[in-house]
């Protein structure tokens, strides 16, 4: 019980006994409502409301995750309470619900704090800036400024700040039209842009980065504004200690490096691949990898693995293409050595089922055999990078890294080491000597980011329901694959 509560029950029991003009007089102040920070601190709970998006929040293989999740998540530990989330349905439904009585204390979705919104919400420090792109499809005129957009069928998210961009711009442009919908979500505008469904929507430039790697023919026309800021919020009327303690924990992340961390996770595909990398691997997705798709998932099923890193992995090493060989004699869609072929019985490594065997197999008894103190996550990077250097030069970085003070038991760590194995001021110390560890290091980067995107196109919710409602960009996966000509082992 808090001391709160306790002082209400005591007074009340004198008020009792003492009568009507001492409630007036004496405990008057034990009356006043707590404040916001203080009913979720009573309660134990932080409700908050978001929406279900690859750049909000959405379940992966561990369970909950997305950009605001993770920040929110990191919130409610700072508070000491529990977090709830609870999804809206389209943004008039999250205003509707944040401002209901008994609705969710705080918004964290990734919404603009625009003006038009100030009625609805009050907003928080701002914790991402973002610009309002002009989307249209690879092939068809740029749309280059604003005067470009009437005559387009332009489609945009109901209530968004995008919404009210267009409205303000028709006042110059009376002969701009556009539809709002609020049936959909951002990557159902994409996908729509991507297959020509309507000619432009407009969409903010995180959401954009998270889905370019689903949607090869989308391309920005131009920014049809300044950077926005995007904000938590709580409704209109709410009193200001919630918003106050997520101004400081804003503050913190963003000095911390939480926020940058963050940020690089769910925003860097496209910095990490490149768009070319992007636009190439949305199409292998539909292309490729419905091929291999069963393959991988029994290979890893067989070894304990996540079939997504397996499938990953595959296309890090050959665009999941089974002639695949490297100027060194590495063949195979998993790229094998002839010793590791050899060592784990593949006979024919140009052929797509025995090099993904071969690979998984690898992979796990590599992952087993990793001193016992290296814990997941880093197990499966630390393996990943043994898989493509060799646990030997894998261990002489890690011993670079205990002489530097570092953790040789965090990839974090050792990934900063691994570069060194390729300058002869420090590989000339190592036992096993020079080596390309830089490549290794983009190696296990790449498979990482494909891993997360395969989660993200695979995630459990939206696998019943993909081909047939949202129709998400990927349809391929899930899809029963082509059948396979695989030869078997
Ligand atoms: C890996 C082997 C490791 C081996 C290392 O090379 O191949 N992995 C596999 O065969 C799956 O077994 O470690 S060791 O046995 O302990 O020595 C080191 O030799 C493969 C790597 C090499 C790399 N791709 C899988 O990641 C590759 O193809 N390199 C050549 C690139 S190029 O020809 O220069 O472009």
């Amino acid at each position: 019980m808090s001391v709160q509560s306790m002082f209400r029950l005591r007074c009340g029991q004198w008020l009792l006994a003492t009568g009507l003009l001492l409630l007036l007089s004496g405990c008057g102040d034990a009356d006043v409502p707590p404040t916001t920070l203080e009913r979720v601190k009573e309660d134990g709970v932080l409700r908050v409301i978001t929406r279900n998006s690859p750049a909000t929040y959405f379940q992966d293989r561990n369970g909950e995750t997305g950009f605001e999740y993770e920040l929110v998540k990191r919130f409610a530990e700072d508070l000491g309470v529990e977090l709830q989330i609870e999804t809206a349905e389209n943004l008039d439904d999250l205003f509707r619900r944040l401002n209901s009585p008994n609705g969710p204390q705080l918004s964290a979705a990734g919404l603009v704090a625009s003006s038009g919104r100030q009625s609805q919400a009050l907003f928080s420090h701002a914790y991402l800036e973002v610009t309002p792109q002009v989307i249209y499809r690879n092939g068809t005129p740029r749309p280059s400024n604003s005067r470009d957009l009437p005559g387009k069928h332009i489609v945009v998210l109901k209530g968004s700040s995008h919404a009210e961009q267009l409205a303000a711009l028709q006042l110059q442009l009376p002969e701009l039209r556009y539809e709002e919908s609020d049936a959909v979500e951002v990557v159902d505008l994409l996908r729509m842009v991507d297959e020509g469904a309507i000619d432009l929507t407009l969409v903010d430039s995180n959401e954009l980065a998270m889905n370019q790697v689903y949607f090869p023919n989308v391309r920005v026309g131009f920014d049809l504004d300044e950077a926005t800021s995007l904000g938590w919020a709580v409704a209109a009327g709410e009193d200001r200690s919630l918003l106050d303690e997520v101004n400081t924990f804003l503050d913190k992340a963003q000095q911390n490096g939480t926020l940058q961390r963050l940020k690089e996770r769910y925003y860097g595909h496209v910095d990490v691949l490149g768009y070319v990398g992007a636009y190439t691997f949305a199409k292998h997705l539909q292309a490729r990898l419905p091929r291999y798709e069963k393959t991988f998932q029994s290979e890893a099923k067989n070894q304990g693995l996540d079939w997504r890193l397996l499938a990953a992995m595959g296309y890090q090493e050959s665009l999941w293409q089974p002639d695949a060989t490297s100027k060194t004699g590495v063949r195979g869609l998993m790229m094998l050595t002839q010793n590791t072929a050899q060592a784990m019985g593949v006979v024919n490594r140009l052929d797509a089922r025995q090099s993904i065997r071969g690979g998984a197999k690898y992979i796990a008894l590599i992952k087993q055999d990793l001193p016992a103190d290296i814990s997941e996550p880093d197990r499966t990077w630390f393996a990943l990078a043994a898989y493509n250097i060799g646990i030997a030069h894998l261990g002489d970085a890690r011993k670079l890294a205990k002489a530097e003070g570092l953790n040789p038991n965090l990839w974090l760590d050792v990934k900063k080491m691994l570069p060194r194995l390729a300058q002869k001021k420090w590989y000339s110390k190592t036992r096993y000597g020079y080596a390309r560890g830089g490549e290794t290091v983009h190696f296990v980067q790449n498979i990482r980011r494909y891993y997360d995107i395969l989660t993200w196109v695979t995630q459990p919710q939206l696998e019943d329901q993909q081909v047939a409602d949202r129709q998400l960009h990927v349809p391929a996966i899930n899809k029963t694959p082509p059948k396979e000509t695989l030869a078997p082992l």
